[in-house]
């Protein structure tokens, strides 16, 4: 077992990574901006290493001060939390060659999985269902009218090297094809100095629902059940509810077997998380592979009563999966608090904590990083805190998630806080009756 791990990343995450290795007795290191110098995963890890300024660039998205970090700390191991590089496949190549143990996929996995037309290609050929479309990437705006014109409009342009929503376009008829393949190609050459793009079937208004996976190096691959994560404004994700209240128990089934199957299929090692698109008629397509610890990962964590960066590190470090996947128990919801203002757009809301108050009791939940007095930097992602609800079912996971939002207090910025106390009224957030596209109507009284 590793005896010191860096934490590469800021937040909620690195403190959620900190308290999983002081129960399993491995030191942490944590490496902080010179805006996060008074951040709590700075002052519960056991060393710190300043790495740069504010700047994402020039701290967490630096590799050699990183490296430099865990060179002088004696780290044997990185955890690279989520965002920043945990899908970085030089990173992870980089300390592959150190020998720093990089908790996450293989260089060429990460490479694999990032480039989302080969993805798909990889899964659709060892069965998992795919969105109909092109096989990997369309070369010329002929050539997508064709594949267009076969399977039929509205389609789907993406950004191979894309993915979370950057880089895509909806065509609805064929004269709008051209213009779309150029825009689309040329934002994904300036996003991701990548043109290429692959084309799909446009599903309207389906639910993203994605199964939770732990693979292990002696070739198991489990199944940690679904997430629901179609409460979504501009591709970030709101609430997270793990099990989907829409899914019946067979095709929760046949997905999580689709999942697994996958994932043997590339010999898939560590966290991952295979997204589906789900219509209507409750017929599921792949779409993409994450290889990271996900934001949501605490609601799968609920529902099978397993600590997952607990698995993630036995599995890095060549043991076998510690704790396997139950039967899913109960409900549980994410609700996601950012230092933004729901009343303004969702516009950025930094600034000093001047009171705060967090809710528990039974089955309540909150991984967060700030305290009073804390000064929320303006650098950064503006998640602050997550609340995490556990309930015997669904309603009472509800009742639950408003209770503790009563108690829930913080004071000195504008938080998504009054936007979810809002949401738990709504009619169709109460019945499960959303999706994708939703979020307007999850507004209404
Ligand atoms: C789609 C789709 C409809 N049809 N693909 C957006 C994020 C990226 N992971 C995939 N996305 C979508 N892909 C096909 N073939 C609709 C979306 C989509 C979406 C997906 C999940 C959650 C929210 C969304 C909001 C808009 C569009």
């Amino acid at each position: 077992m590793f005896k010191k791990i860096l934490i590469a990343n800021r937040g909620e995450i690195a403190l959620r990574v900190i308290r999983t290795c002081k129960e399993l007795g491995i030191s942490t290191v944590a490496v902080y901006s010179v805006a996060d110098k008074n951040s709590a995963h700075v002052i519960f890890a056991d060393e710190a290493v300043c790495i740069g300024p504010a700047s994402g660039k020039e701290s967490y998205l630096n590799i050699p001060r990183i490296i430099a970090a865990a060179e002088v700390t004696g780290a044997d191991a990185i955890h690279p939390g989520y965002g920043f590089l945990a899908e970085n496949a030089n990173f992870s190549q980089i300390c592959e060659d150190m020998k720093i143990k990089f908790i996450g996929p293989s260089p060429d996995m990460i490479r694999k999985m990032g480039d989302k037309a080969f993805a798909k290609t990889t899964m659709k050929n060892c069965g998992v269902p795919v969105v109909p479309g092109s096989d990997g990437a369309v070369e010329s705006v002929e050539i997508a009218k064709k594949i267009a014109n076969e399977i039929g409009y509205p389609v789907i342009l993406k950004a191979s090297a894309g993915g979370g929503g950057k880089g895509m376009r909806i065509v609805w008829k064929e004269d709008e094809v051209e213009n779309a393949f150029h825009t689309a190609s040329n934002e994904a050459k300036t996003g991701f100095d990548n043109a290429e793009l692959y084309l799909e079937k446009f599903i309207e208004s389906p639910r993203h629902v994605e199964i939770q996976l732990m693979g292990d190096q002696f070739g198991n691959v489990y199944s940690y059940g679904d997430r629901d994560c179609s409460i979504q404004r501009r591709h970030q994700k709101l609430i997270e509810e793990s099990p989907s209240p829409i899914i019946s128990e067979e095709v929760r089934k046949q997905m999580s077997d689709a999942a697994i199957l996958g994932a043997k299929s590339v010999n898939y090692e560590g966290a991952g998380t295979i997204e589906f698109l789900v219509d209507k008629d409750q017929k599921f397509y792949f779409i993409e592979m994450n290889t990271r610890i996900q934001v949501e990962h605490p609601i799968s964590e609920m529902v099978n009563n397993v600590d997952l960066i607990k698995q993630q590190i036995y599995v890095a470090a060549g043991e076998k999966v510690q704790d396997l996947p139950t039967k899913l128990n109960g409900h549980s919801f994410e609700f996601r608090i950012n230092a933004e203002d729901p009343d303004f757009n969702f516009r950025p809301s930094p600034g000093r904590i001047e009171y705060l108050h967090f809710p528990g009791g039974f089955g309540v939940r909150v991984d967060s990083h700030i305290y009073t007095d804390y000064i929320i930097p303006p650098y950064y992602d503006s998640l602050i805190a997550k609340l995490i609800v556990w309930g015997v079912d669904r309603e009472h996971a509800i009742k639950r998630a408003k209770r503790a939002f009563d108690e829930f207090t913080i004071e000195g910025i504008k938080t998504t806080i009054p936007f979810h106390q809002r949401i738990l009224n709504n009619k169709y957030f109460l019945t499960g009756n959303y999706d994708t596209n939703s979020i307007e109507k999850l507004l209404e009284n």
